[in-house]
């Protein structure tokens, strides 16, 4: 499945999901001497296979495609872990980095018939990677989300990014249609767009050979229901483009919800209310399929995530899978979505690739999910360097990035650098990782006053205040009296004093545990990389989603009911 709704009338799409043959790569290995003896699938990862389950390398998949009508042929790999290749017939087409983001393969005359695809992935940790570095979570290879076959015309949709704007009690859209031309000629367009019972007004444009131009329209709409958690209403925006004829020659549908988010008075306003986010930090991962959960996992998450009374997920530490966002936009989540950095030095921040590398996730990000409801926050560079002065200038930058592409959502990022913070005052929400009661002996409270007080003093004054990340390890199953530390019972403990001081505190905005689910590590040495079973335990459910003890106090913190 690509997305949960269509996504396209027009424009014919296939997705590539299925058995792809694979085989593993030496590090020079040409992958047209490869000895494909697997079989994988695709969405997947290649550690399922019993053969390779800790390979970490390169590997090639392979498969045939079958394009109908010659003309230009677009490949979109929504994820690729973590540096990919792509050849045609054996001709390199593609490269990209970043498993999180998706990137396309253009054959610009593709002629009808059978060709072969191959697809390069590699998941070490090469010189050339500033960002998927042995890590608190698992970088697993493979072509780990959905893969889509396009056949297109001389002119496409490039993408679509909408707006909401509420004035004077009135909904209106701001809605910009980027084209492309792949033409060597002058292309003339006209776009036609409905949203939400209203007609989408474009004016017309020629295109010059191979423009890429964006096109906007604002719409008053009369009659919808904004969107929010407890009613997530969502509409189709379909937009199509005539080339030169009567008849439409491509189209691109999107999803998306009517609703606003703000900040005033240290407070989160979705739709002018104010909201108390509760929710959990989320890895992609599971034991049986590594990062590329089918939705019925991710439905079944998210239902574990609402049964505890959650309403919030933070995708740390990278962009999610859209079909999961697609979800929260459905159900109604909210999402602090946030681009792929976790716990960088200053030293690693000055790696040559870091700024282009961080340039590019940002960008894609903010471009293939600005369209989502769900998405309230955009974060950057979970715990890296921002209490330094060289750190602080590549935050100003990238918040800057963001902000310049969508001004419509509040930014933050997630700090546990205390009093020596020196960021607070470039973002809009003030945001604190803090572990009283596992790396810590302090109290939850105190801690959180305190942190209070370090937000107020270093430029975070009057803005909202979550706890991003608290927790502690809990292994599943380990139980004793004595309440020892990684004792489900200790850790139940733990997670109920930091939810009772959090939920007894008015000023804050947002509590996020640490995490949902138990999730596997790299396997290294050092005192992070040597976490037991190779896996971070500080998740509420195991990696299989079983309860742990700690289950029962958050469900009595965030729902505030208590069923014991
Ligand atoms: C950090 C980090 C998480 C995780 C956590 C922990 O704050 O942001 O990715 O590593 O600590 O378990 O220690």
């Amino acid at each position: 499945m690509i997305r949960l709704f269509q996504t396209n009338r027009i424009r014919q799409i296939e997705e590539l999901e299925g058995l792809w043959e694979f085989a593993t790569l030496g590090e020079h290995e040409d992958p047209a001497s490869a000895d494909y003896r697997y079989r994988l699938h695709v969405p997947g990862c290649w550690e399922v296979h019993p053969d390779l389950l800790t390979c970490q390398g390169r590997g090639v998949y392979r498969r045939r495609v079958a394009v109908s009508h010659g003309g230009p042929v677009r490949f979109l790999f929504k994820g690729v872990s973590h540096t990919a290749d792509v050849y045609w017939n054996g001709q390199h087409i593609a490269h990209h980095y970043n498993a999180y983001t998706a990137f396309e393969a253009l054959i610009e005359h593709a002629p009808p018939g059978e060709h072969e695809l191959t697809v390069v992935a590699d998941n070490s940790f090469h010189e050339d990677s500033a960002l998927h570095i042995a890590n608190d979570y698992h970088s697993y290879g493979g072509i780990i989300r959905p893969v889509v076959m396009e056949q297109l015309h001389d002119v496409l949709i490039e993408r679509i990014h909408f707006t909401p704007v509420e004035r004077n009690g009135q909904w209106h859209g701001d809605i910009r249609v980027v084209v492309r031309s792949l033409s060597e000629e002058p292309q003339p367009i006209r776009l036609a767009g409905q949203l939400a019972g209203e007609q989408l007004i474009f004016d017309h444009a020629t295109l010059a050979p191979r423009e890429i131009r964006t096109l906007q329209c604002r719409t008053r709409f009369h009659q919808v229901d904004a969107w929010d958690c407890d009613s997530p209403a969502l509409y189709l925006l379909a937009v199509q483009l005539y080339n030169d004829g009567d008849e439409p020659t491509d189209d691109l549908i999107e999803r998306v919800g009517f609703r606003t988010v703000t900040t005033a008075r240290e407070r989160i306003q979705v739709n002018g209310r104010d909201v108390v986010l509760k929710g959990f930090n989320r890895h992609e991962d599971h034991p049986m399929v590594g990062p590329s959960l089918p939705v019925p996992l991710m439905i079944s998450d998210l239902e574990l995530i609402r049964d505890m009374g959650g309403n919030t997920v933070r995708t740390s530490h990278y962009p999610n899978d859209e079909r999961f966002l697609d979800l929260c936009d459905e159900l109604g989540f909210y999402v602090w979505e946030e681009n792929h950095a976790r716990g960088l030095t200053l030293a690693q921040m000055q790696h040559p690739r870091f700024d282009a590398q961080c340039e590019q996730v940002n960008r894609e990000m903010v471009e293939q999910h600005v369209n989502h409801p769900s998405i309230i926050i955009w974060g950057i560079l979970n715990e890296c360097a921002s209490d330094t002065e060289e750190g602080r200038v590549k935050y100003k930058q990238q918040l800057e990035q963001i902000r310049a592409m969508d001004a419509s959502r509040p930014l933050t990022f997630a700090s546990h650098h205390r009093s020596r913070e020196l960021c607070f005052d470039l973002v809009d929400i003030v945001s604190f990782n803090l572990y009283p009661g596992w790396y810590g002996d302090e109290d939850p409270g105190e801690l959180c006053d305190q942190a209070r007080g370090w937000a107020d003093a270093a430029g975070g004054a009057g803005k909202p205040m979550i706890m991003s990340e608290f927790g502690g390890d809990g292994y599943y199953g380990h139980r004793d009296p004595g309440r020892a530390r990684g004792t489900e019972e200790r850790h139940a403990d733990i997670i109920a004093a930091n939810l009772k001081a959090y939920t007894e505190r008015p000023y804050l905005s947002g509590m996020l545990i640490w995490q949902f689910c138990d999730c596997r590590v790299t396997e290294s040495t050092g005192w992070l990389l040597n976490r037991a079973m190779t896996q971070n335990s500080k998740g509420i459910v195991d990696r299989y989603r079983r309860p742990k003890l700690a289950y029962h106090e958050v469900k009595k913190y965030f729902t505030g009911v208590d069923q014991t």
